[in-house]
């Protein structure tokens, strides 16, 4: 199944949530553009949407985790604008647009990525969640983001350049700077519906598997897909030596892999209440053949 079909109104609803938050948070200062830039620049939406399904397959509703989805899309946006920086990726090109830097230069990018980590912040912490969920929700999202989580993937990322790689390492990296963040948006989902810690565990667990899949599929598309078709640079993997599993595995075995990874996923979704985690398991299978 096209996940773009799949996603298309949850996606929709939450670039009209954005496009509201925006509007009432508006400034007309050059950091504040920046800001907006990253934010409104498209891509998937891959992290709010899925949170939307966490939450749906507890039985909650899609529209809670508005905010809770805004805040994690942060997160990402901020991830992606620091690791397009010169002194990371040195990337020029996201989501078919100039990155943050090349728009606004390297210090106002630096600023609106930093900005995005607190809005995020404020915006779960001023959400109509109850005290209790607000902090679960934060306390999660700093533990993945932290110096185990994401900044320690990229770091380990950034350091394995032009280096011998075994499969265990790129698995690592890629639960660290990928799948912590799908695991924040199940937790998060299932955490807005209400559900009890033996519903919650096992999503977080499909978020794991789903995030690694994920990033094997993100670093094959670097080797077969075009920039014209990803919105960002191709090849640049190769080129910089980069830890990916195409290196480890060559690229059939890398298909494998994800699939395998996309099959724990699926098996970890309530099978009590199929109806329910339908769209989590079509999203996961949907997203292994994907094309951008
Ligand atoms: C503390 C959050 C935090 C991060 C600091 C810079 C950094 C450390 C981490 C970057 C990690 C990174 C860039 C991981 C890549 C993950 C990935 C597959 C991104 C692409 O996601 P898509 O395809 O992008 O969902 P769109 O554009 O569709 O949103």
């Amino acid at each position: 199944m096209d996940i773009t079909v799949l996603t298309s109104g949850k996606k929709d609803l939450f670039d009209r949530y954005l496009r509201e938050y925006l509007e009432a948070e508006g400034t007309s200062s050059g950091i504040f553009e920046a800001f907006a830039y990253s934010l409104k620049a498209g891509g998937k939406r891959i992290r709010p949407v899925l949170t939307m399904l966490a939450c749906e397959c507890l039985g909650g509703k899609a529209e809670d985790t508005l905010p809770a989805g805004l805040a994690i899309e942060m997160i990402h946006t901020f991830s992606l604008i620091h690791d397009d920086l010169p002194a990371l990726d040195n990337d020029d090109l996201r989501r078919g647009r100039p990155t943050c830097h090349a728009m606004f230069g390297e210090a106002t990018a630096i600023l609106a990525g930093d900005a995005l980590i607190f809005q995020a912040l404020s915006v779960i912490a001023s959400a109509g969640y109850p005290a209790q969920t607000k902090l679960d929700i934060l306390g999660f999202m700093a533990e993945v983001c932290g110096v185990k989580g994401l900044v320690q993937g990229e770091y380990r990322d950034v350091t394995a350049e032009g280096k011998e790689i075994s499969m265990d390492e790129v698995r690592d990296i890629y639960r660290r700077k990928t799948a912590r963040l799908f695991e924040l948006c199940m937790f998060t989902g299932a955490r807005v519906a209400g559900g009890a810690q033996e519903q919650i565990d096992p999503l977080v667990g499909f978020g794991t598997y789903l995030g690694l899949a994920f990033q094997a599929i993100d670093d094959i598309l670097d080797v077969t897909s075009s920039r014209e078709v990803l919105g960002k640079t191709t090849g640049k993997d190769l080129a910089q030596d980069k830890a990916t599993i195409v290196k480890a595995l060559g690229l059939q075995e890398s298909r494998r892999w994800a699939r395998d990874m996309t099959e724990k996923a699926v098996s970890l979704l309530p099978a009590a209440d199929g109806a329910r985690s339908k769209d989590l398991k079509r999203l996961a299978l949907g997203m292994l053949e994907r094309v951008a």
